[in-house]
């Protein structure tokens, strides 16, 4: 039985990613990456995405006046309700920025630190993902409808793909290549998608058997973190840790193990 709660935070997360979605979708101006008069490409998405902040929070504000928040783009109240609401209005910005398809609206609601509900809407993919902690995880489609995602079965690691992604800042970049250099004879492939949100989904869905990723902030990986798990994924950072900005990985048990452990070994994490 899904607590009533987390129902009513579910179907408000919903509404929100969705209508987020619809504003960036709709509102991305075609000429984006070509733009150069008046405004830099990167202030209309920084404009894009601080009004899809606006929108969320006013719409969860408006049900739920006395939940704080976490939001990529500055939102940050505590609340007094002992729910918090963790977004990223727009992950997957550089795709978004080139018209790639894959970004996402990520959603979450944490109850007393918790994460309890987690939506991810992918709107140029079609798909908007959610879970509820103990209620499995979901992905809705515009052409199949809802169906329950359960994680891969484990393939051996050297026949694992496994998505990752690199740093804004030039030299984590170089380390984290020189991480992906050393891990890449030992997989399958590599993947780069550019949204972690959706990464995290892909692990969900069975797409991917793995992702890892250094410099993570709570609002990139709440929802997708829960949907992993609630798929069957395992999640986690350093051994023994909890997916932090250090590092998170993601993988399908037999395949997370392994490679959380190569990640350690090579250094891949920060303090
Ligand atoms: P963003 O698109 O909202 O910036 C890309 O590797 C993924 O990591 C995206 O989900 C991106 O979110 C996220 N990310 C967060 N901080 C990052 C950083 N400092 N450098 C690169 N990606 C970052
Ligand atoms: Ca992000």
């Amino acid at each position: 039985m899904t607590d009533p709660l987390h129902s009513d935070l579910l179907d408000l997360a919903q509404e929100a990613a969705r209508r987020a979605g619809a504003l960036l979708k709709d509102g991305r101006p075609a000429d984006l990456a070509v733009a150069r008069t008046k405004s830099s490409p990167i202030d209309v998405v920084t404009e894009m995405d601080i009004a899809a902040e606006k929108l969320i929070t006013d719409l969860i504000s408006e049900h739920r006046p006395d939940d704080g928040f976490l939001g990529e783009e500055g939102a940050s109240t505590e609340g007094t309700s002992g729910i918090r609401w963790v977004i990223d209005p727009l992950d997957g910005t550089v795709n978004y920025l080139y018209g790639l398809p894959t970004w996402a609206v990520s959603v979450a609601a944490e109850q007393d630190g918790e994460t309890v509900v987690g939506v991810v809407a992918a709107p140029m993919r079609g798909e908007t993902f959610h879970a509820v902690r103990g209620g499995g995880a979901w992905a809705t489609g515009a052409w199949d409808g809802e169906r329950r995602l359960a994680c891969r079965p484990a393939p051996p690691l050297e026949q694992a793909l496994v998505s990752t992604g690199f740093n804004y800042v030039a030299e984590v970049r170089t380390h984290q290549a020189d991480v992906a250099r050393k891990l890449i004879p030992l997989l399958r492939d590599i993947r780069r998608g550019g949204s972690a949100a959706v990464d995290l989904c892909d692990v969900a869905a069975g797409r991917l058997d793995g992702y890892y990723e250094r410099g993570l902030h709570p609002w990139d990986l709440a929802a997708g973190d829960l949907i992993a798990r609630e798929a069957g994924a395992l999640t986690g950072g350093r051994p023994g840790e909890r997916p932090a900005h250090g590092l998170t990985v993601a993988g399908t048990p037999g395949v997370f193990e392994p490679l959380q452990r190569l990640l350690e070994d090579f250094g891949a994490w920060h303090d």
